[in-house]
């Protein structure tokens, strides 16, 4: 605690010395401690949400190791909602009975776990539409998808030809492609590369499967992306150019690179027939395409992030081992004789050059992971050789990776907020395990110089995350289905019937406070399916079904419909309940699945 306070601008150090000095000081001593108490209470009424208001912001945030996405509000630091994607999660009944089409879907693409790192959102026009959100599995080469309507995972997809899927991006300003790279060199099957066994790809999704297009071979390793405003360029970090396995031989090279594919040559190159399928996707060899498609701008040393400014003129190399950002001049990368020639600018802006992010009114902040900094740089001064683009510091705790500016992948950053998303929290917290939480700090960057307003601790670990405003986020999610699924039962037509010897099919409505059917009955053996709608019109009034001894449940929106199959493998009585607490009489929302044992 003292450490933190230290670091705050001094202010329990001062007053110590203050206080031990003479009596004449007093009056300083008071005068501070006013201050202070000003401060704070300033920050806590631009934090402070009341009561019963929305926060002005929602925040998607990567849940990290926990394989979903956080919800947070801003400037609140409120959790709103976790969204499950790579992991089960009962009271959504998602992905938590083996029938269900979202147990399939993680069962068919690898694990009940995920990494998430990098979620974005869809744009029209460069800036948010507020339909989906992608994100990374990197532990598990997979992208999903999340429909923002129902903030529901809804598509997860593995990407072939690579391991490691790590910077993921949408292709401004419509979200042509999702790009996404491996971060890992593995072998590509088929003799594409041989006699260099190991090699990465960025891979160009079709945004709504999302599985990839095509693919384009890349020289080393791929890192972190970003594409240009104008939907021609995709841009990726590329830190192990030396193609080295060990640590050692990663960082040999003083020079990496920044790879940009040139979307529409690539494109060219398959229509063409410029390309090998393998493991079923067209993937191209950049160095066997009539039209250049990859360039690569050399950038110091195993840079890590990659961003487009909002005015789409530049694309940033954060330097990770340099102290440097390379900035690159987007025009000029095919019109130049070498890409060198593109780099506009390289400031040196401290130590452990992780991200880059925007305000929108020309100013770059950068996170400083060794310094623990976020860094406010002018970008137009750093370009044009200006020795005062520093702007302003502020400290960070502790060790920043990520950081985000509101909207500031968009074309219009809202150049209000900031969040930090820090790998560690040191001693801030109570040590509530083995690991202390990590922490995520935000930042008021309206003004000239930064101002820390608040912390709040995340899940392990906070990797990456991106905003909407909640006034264009509140129109697009529906609460009550207004059209009815298929398959969806009405009043009056819950039902079992017999489909097969060994096959029986139950449909059911709910609604408060009851089940279609109080009970039904089926015998030892039977595959079930039940089919149930929640025929509620009202909204939020969710029912759930479990069953119990059967490891089942099912949740369900207003309007919605959903299907479970299993095996009635246990005689007796079981009782189905709603897992929602949706009237007064939620308790007595209950009946009995009746199995007949095989000698009844
Ligand atoms: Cu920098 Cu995976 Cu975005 Cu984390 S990566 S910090
Ligand atoms: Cu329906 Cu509780
Ligand atoms: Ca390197």
């Amino acid at each position: 605690m003292t450490r933190f306070l230290g670091r705050r601008g001094g202010w329990a150090t001062s007053l110590s010395v203050l206080v031990a000095a003479t009596t004449l000081l007093s009056g300083a001593t008071l005068c501070m401690a006013t201050e202070q108490k000003a401060e704070i209470a300033a920050n806590a009424r631009q934090v402070y949400v009341p009561v019963g208001e929305w926060d002005k912001y929602y925040a998607f945030l990567s849940g990290g190791q926990s394989g979903s996405v956080l919800v947070y509000g801003l400037p609140s630091g409120r959790l709103i909602r976790s969204i499950p994607v790579y992991e089960p999660r009962a009271a959504y009944g998602y992905a938590n009975i083996p029938g269900s089409d979202s147990y399939k879907r993680l069962k068919r693409t690898g694990a009940f776990w995920g990494d998430t790192h990098h979620p974005i959102l869809s744009e029209t026009h460069g800036d948010y539409d507020g339909r989906w959100l992608w994100i990374n599995d990197k532990a598990n080469s997979r992208v999903a998808r999340i429909d923002l309507s129902h903030f529901e995972t809804v598509a997860i997809e593995n990407i072939p030809n690579l391991q490691g899927t790590h910077g993921i991006a949408v292709v401004s300003p419509d979200t042509s492609y999702i790009i996404v790279n491996g971060e890992f060199r593995a072998e590509i099957p088929e003799g594409l590369l041989k006699p260099d066994a190991y090699g990465s790809v960025m891979a160009f999704l079709d945004p709504e499967s999302p599985a990839p297009r095509f693919e384009v071979l890349m020289p080393g390793n791929a890192d972190i992306n970003d594409s240009s405003k104008d939907g021609r360029w995709a841009f990726t970090t590329i830190y192990n150019l030396e193609k080295g396995v060990t640590i050692e031989e990663m960082i040999r090279r003083d020079e990496d690179a920044i790879a940009a594919i040139n979307i529409p040559a690539a494109e060219a190159a398959i229509e063409r027939g410029e390309f090998q399928t393998v493991d079923g996707v067209k993937v191209i060899d950049p160095a066997k395409t009539t039209k250049q498609v990859l360039y690569l701008v050399p950038v110091p040393k195993n840079p890590h992030g990659c961003d487009v400014t909002p005015d789409g003129k530049y694309v940033m190399g954060s330097g990770k081992l340099s102290p440097t950002v390379t900035i690159i001049d987007i025009a000029k990368l095919d019109k130049v004789e070498h890409p060198r020639d593109a780099i506009a600018g390289q400031p040196e802006v401290g130590l452990g050059p992780l991200h880059t992010t925007f305000d929108g009114r020309g100013n770059a902040y950068t996170s400083l992971f060794v310094d623990s900094q976020i860094v406010k740089w002018n970008i137009a001064k750093a370009v044009a050789g200006d020795p005062t683009y520093i702007v302003d510091r502020v400290d960070i705790h502790y060790n920043v990776g990520h950081t985000q500016a509101v909207l500031a992948e968009t074309m219009h950053p809202s150049g209000d907020y900031l969040l930090s998303l820090n790998k560690l929290s040191k001693d801030m917290f109570l040590p509530v395990g083995p690991t202390m939480p990590e922490n995520q700090e935000l930042i008021d960057i309206s003004g000239k110089t930064m101002h820390l307003l608040s912390s709040f601790p995340a899940e392990p670990e906070p990797h990456d995350a991106v905003f909407m405003r909640a006034t264009d986020l509140a129109p697009k999610v529906v609460q009550v289905e207004k059209e009815p699924q298929p398959n969806a039962i009405k009043e009056g037509e819950s039902r079992i019937e017999r489909v097969g010897p060994h096959e029986v099919h139950v449909y059911m409505t709910a609604i408060r406070s009851k089940f279609g059917l109080p009970s039904f009955t089926v015998k030892e053996g039977d595959k079930v399916t039940i089919t149930l709608t929640n025929i509620e019109t009202l909204r939020d009034m969710s029912h759930g079904f479990a069953l119990d001894r059967y490891g089942i449940n099912i949740a369900l929106d207003p309007g919605q419909t959903k299907e479970i199959t299993f095996v009635a493998d246990k005689p007796g009585t079981f009782w189905y309940y709603c897992t929602w607490f949706c009237s007064a009489l939620h308790l007595e929302m209950r009946g009995r699945m009746l199995v007949e044992g095989e000698n009844a």
